[in-house]
């Protein structure tokens, strides 16, 4: 079959216009396979781009809430979160991955997915759009062509990604980008029906995503989980960092300076909220590509141009600006939140909250129960929101530069109730890579499965680890070669627990990310311990006057920042374990952990105790 039989020739000519054979034979492809009832080709034209927003409101994907700009959109009762166990990599001969990814032989996986596919868009119509990863005109990006049957995943990409149609006349008809497949399938009541037949299969050799039978963002936007997975080969690869990394302007009050950090958390474990912690700017919330320019300056950039948050837990006192920017009109889609009175409603939004409404299961009332007998909670917890960063006023104004900005520091924190302290600076750049590496987190929402279990998730990457992971630590302790400003590492942890109760507030990283920044310039001293540098009781002190406005108590810094050794040490077993059971781990990596234990051990035996006060190691 030829695209002239489907497409008219306005949609013909756009197409044509890009002068793509490439571009243009995956298209053909996908029609014939999918066989959609109609075809429609997205420029980077306004007029287009409000076609997909009408789109999704008439076929009842989205609907329009009360205030000025906002949308509902409802994911299957069974499609919430992103959906590791049908995420596969396509394994050719002889290539590897990460041991912690599913993987499917090449051949075998193809034919399943490709024959799932087949007619799943009939009675469709199929958008084509072009999108571009990275700052138009960038040495960092990389371009997208996305094929999908949802005008909810269009259009959330609208807002997510920056536009690339222009993009690709400048490809010259090369074929070097990436390109997804997304058809959420059959439909009942506007969900993917048939969710055990959901895959989302990862083609290396084809630089494509192919993924079906699913809605939630996580599973369906080509450009956001799928194309992470992509990019961690590209830049393997060629040599450069992909990074599960928001990218943020550290601001201290009074001085003249930005210093821009990337941090790599586990999804739900804070990035979000500390890219937005006020009086700082955010260039993105996500995913970032790191380069090192020809001074040796390590630069980076947001891959995206918007935010798909979690909104549990959002309220006007620990997310003053996120809460702002999602209660005031602008353009936002919320996601599996409760509607009553043309109002979204989530959990720990700091108010009241109706009795009944519609949420992700349908109709709800207080106290209806799932299939499994189990309360259904008034909203997801993995309930979102996207909106663009461009019209937020802590936006960073260089978010959009091609040449990305200087990177200062690198942060590593996981969802820990038992061992780590709330921030710690390590010793130098490799034992940074080796902190990243052996970064544990408690698992969330966001995916499938059992919630709250202690994972080994390096560098918050695990989910996306297209190379093995030996590939992937020799990069990190690579790129710190490659850099003649030395990036600073330091490791976080939000979520301490004493009894059950949290043992900071939420806004206390605002204390750590500006004692961090402090630190690059040598404003603060430090104590040495087994772990690496810690801050002093007097600057946080200091600091939680200055930024927070509250007093810090010496029993609480001790209480916080004790080095745990046995949980440590019981941390590194586990790590041991692991990495003894993949192949290749550089050497350097062995001699880190051998020494971190080590240095555990000493301390031990020196101050006769396993839990150790931060002020019986010296400072700096
Ligand atoms: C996300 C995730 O949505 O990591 O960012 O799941
Ligand atoms: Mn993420």
């Amino acid at each position: 079959m030829s695209l002239e039989k489907i497409l008219d020739s306005e949609n013909l000519e756009k197409l044509g216009a890009l002068e793509n054979k490439a571009a243009e034979d995956i298209i053909e492809h996908f029609v014939a396979l999918c066989k959609p009832d109609k075809v429609t080709v997205i420029t980077d034209a306004q007029e287009d781009i409000d076609y997909v927003r009408q789109l999704a409101l008439d076929n009842g994907e989205e609907k329009k809430l009360e205030m000025e700009g906002h949308t509902i959109h409802f994911d299957g009762y069974n499609d919430q979160a992103r959906d590791k166990g049908n995420t596969k990599i396509l394994l050719p001969k002889g290539v590897e991955v990460s041991k912690a990814l599913n993987t499917v032989p090449r051949e075998e996986g193809l034919k399943e997915v490709l024959s799932i596919m087949d007619g799943c868009m009939k009675g469709k119509e199929m958008l084509v759009r072009f999108f571009c990863l990275g700052p138009l005109d960038s040495e960092f990006s990389i371009l997208a062509l996305q094929l999908t049957d949802s005008a909810y995943v269009a259009h959330s990409e609208d807002m997510l990604y920056r536009t690339g149609y222009e993009q690709f006349k400048k490809l010259n008809g090369s074929n070097e980008f990436f390109h997804f497949v997304h058809s959420a399938g059959e439909l009942e009541n506007g969900a993917s029906k048939n969710v055990d037949k959901r895959r989302i299969y990862v083609d290396l050799q084809e630089n494509r995503v192919l993924t079906v039978n699913n809605q939630y963002a996580g599973n369906s936007v080509g450009l956001k989980k799928l194309a992470l997975r992509l990019a961690i080969k590209k830049a393997n690869d060629e040599d450069w960092l992909t990074e599960h990394m928001f990218v943020m302007g550290v601001h201290p009050n009074g001085k003249d300076r930005v210093t821009y950090f990337t941090g790599a958390f586990p999804s739900a474990c804070g990035k979000t909220s500390t890219a937005m912690l006020p009086g700082q700017t955010i260039i993105g919330d996500d995913i970032a590509y790191i380069r090192v320019d020809g001074e040796g300056q390590a630069r980076a950039v947001n891959i995206e141009q918007g935010i798909f948050g979690i909104i549990r837990d959002v309220n006007p006192e620990d997310d003053p600006i996120i809460y702002k920017a999602l209660t005031t009109p602008r353009e936002t889609i919320f996601s599996n939140v409760l509607i009553n009175n043309g109002k979204p409603y989530w959990l720990g939004m700091g108010m009241e909250t109706p009795e009944d409404g519609m949420n992700f299961s349908g109709e709800w009332q207080e106290g209806k129960k799932g299939k499994e007998g189990k309360e259904i909670p008034l909203a997801h917890k993995n309930a979102r929101y996207t909106i663009r960063i461009s019209e937020l006023e802590n936006a960073d104004k260089n978010a959009d530069d091609p040449k990305g900005v200087p990177v200062s520091a690198f942060i590593y924190g996981g969802r820990d109730s038992n061992t780590n302290i709330p921030v710690v600076e390590s010793l130098n750049w490799p034992h940074g890579v080796f902190v990243g590496a052996v970064l544990e987190s408690e698992t969330t929402a966001a995916t499938l499965g059992k919630e709250g279990e202690l994972k080994h998730n390096p560098m918050a990457n695990l989910d996306f680890l297209t190379v093995p992971l030996s590939t992937y630590i020799n990069s990190h302790l690579r790129f710190g070669e490659y850099v003649d400003k030395p990036i600073k590492v330091f490791a976080t942890n939000y979520f301490l627990k004493e009894q059950g109760k949290y043992l900071n507030g939420m806004l206390d990283k605002k204390v750590w990310i500006l004692w961090m920044e402090g630190r690059i310039y040598n404003e603060f001293k430090a104590i040495e311990t087994p772990l690496g540098m810690i801050p002093l009781y007097e600057d946080l002190k200091k600091l939680f006057r200055q930024y927070l406005g509250k007093d810090y108590a010496k029993k609480d810094y001790d209480k916080q920042f004790s080095i745990r050794v046995d949980n440590y040490l019981e941390k590194f077993n586990r790590t041991e374990k692991i990495f003894k059971a993949e192949e290749k781990i550089p050497d350097v990596f062995w001699e880190h952990l051998q020494q971190q234990i080590q240095r555990l051990l000493d301390a031990k035996k020196k101050f006769g105790r396993s839990t150790i006060p931060p002020e019986q190691f010296t400072t700096d």
